[in-house]
């Protein structure tokens, strides 16, 4: 593979491998603002990072299960109805170096900042589908297609020099609720070559792997899509299950990512002097789901005080569907007192759905150990 024209990128970047270039920015700078710059955005690229420099002529083609396949122009996307959406986008592998001390894992070794947030904009996938005469909110047992593929034109070996792909589910794909979009800028900017120029996929709440940059073709499809990320990669097996006995068709693909935590102004063993500690990072969940409120311990897990938290920048979070950013993380902080060696321990708890507020569960936690100096 040829990783002669790779585009500049920021030199703080913590890199994971070089190429393909994967990298991250460090956890202290992660949670430094709400929205992430575009410098400081993790990449994760499987391949080289193609080049379109032909903006007049490029396209993607509509086909698959559809009466009239149509190439749309970048002229044709730029017409339809713009949407901004603030949404974190995050790699299935984030905090996989935390999952190896438990049990080794395979695959790049994320850090904690293998996410960020940032404010796509472009137009609703529902939109484009309606283009090609795919009404909205068509579900997924209405026609003969049920899933949307998206092709890339970047190559990879996983595909065995093949384009990157994924899929979505048709309903997912043509409700315009669920803010997939076909996106042209990040943070107001045009897209830059990293993060997908000219055109990527953004599907909200869902692992990062279904977000396809340089698209090159949408395809309707009557199963999912049976590319390496969709079948041989970004599923969940018990313990059980091994490398040498692993079955991959026994599971689904990963789709909505979990509710996740981490704090970012500590490193995982850290010493301190007695007194004041500023414990901050963020909190995500997946579907849409929303953060109900982040906990923090000081004594590993046995009593909790409650974060301040922030998701719109300045304003506390308001919890209901119109002032919160459903698909956004939030910042949490809480300042601690710490008068021994312990271990820090933050808790996000998420929202079922917005309609069903008032229950709420626990999930995954990250544990930092203070040693006094
Ligand atoms: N799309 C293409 N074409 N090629 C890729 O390698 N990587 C995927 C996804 N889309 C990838 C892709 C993965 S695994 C993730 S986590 C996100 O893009 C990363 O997006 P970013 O580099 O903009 O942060
Ligand atoms: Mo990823």
């Amino acid at each position: 593979s040829d990783y002669s024209q790779e585009p500049p990128r920021h030199p703080s970047l913590k890199i994971n491998s070089k190429e393909p270039f994967n990298a991250e920015p460090r956890r202290s700078a992660l949670t430094q603002s709400y929205i992430t710059p575009v410098d400081f955005f993790y990449k994760r690229n499987h391949g080289p990072v193609p080049i379109v420099d032909d903006l007049e002529r490029y396209c993607v083609d509509i086909c698959g299960l559809i009466e009239n396949p149509k190439k749309l122009y970048m002229r044709d996307i730029w017409m339809l109805a713009k949407y901004s959406v603030t949404a974190t986008l995050q790699c299935a592998g984030n905090r996989r170096t935390a999952m190896s001390k438990t049990r080794k894992v395979r695959g790049v070794g994320w850090d904690v900042a293998a996410l960020g947030n940032a404010v796509w904009t472009g137009a609703k996938l529902a939109d484009v589908l309606e283009l090609v005469g795919i009404p909205k909110l068509t579900s997924t047992t209405q026609m003969g297609g049920k899933h949307v593929e998206f092709v890339s034109i970047d190559k990879c070996k996983e595909e065995k020099g093949g384009p990157y792909k994924a899929s979505i589910p048709l309903g997912q794909a043509t409700n315009p609720e669920a803010d997939v979009l076909l996106a042209y800028e990040m943070n107001g900017e045009p897209l830059n070559r990293d993060h997908g120029y000219p055109l990527r996929v953004v599907v909200p709440g869902v692992i990062g792997a279904r977000s396809v940059k340089w698209l090159d073709s949408i395809n309707i499809l009557a199963e999912e899509c049976q590319g390496f990320f969709m079948q041989r990669d970004y599923k969940m097996f018990p313990p059980s299950v091994d490398w040498d006995n692993i079955n991959w068709s026994t599971r689904r693909p990963q789709m909505d990512f979990p509710v996740q935590s981490a704090i970012c102004s500590l490193e995982d063993v850290q010493a301190t002097k007695p007194g004041k500690v500023k414990v901050r990072g963020y909190a995500v969940s997946g579907g849409g789901r929303g953060i109900e409120r982040v906990d923090v311990s000081v004594d590993g897990g046995k009593t909790w005080v409650e974060a301040s938290r922030f998701q719109k920048p300045g304003i506390p979070y308001v919890v209901d569907d119109i002032h919160s950013d459903k698909w956004a993380w939030v910042l949490f902080e809480v300042i601690v007192d710490i008068i021994n060696s312990t271990e820090i321990v933050a808790k996000a708890v998420y929202c079922l759905s917005f309609q069903l507020r008032k229950k709420w569960k626990l999930l995954i936690t990250i544990q930092v150990h203070i040693f006094l100096t």
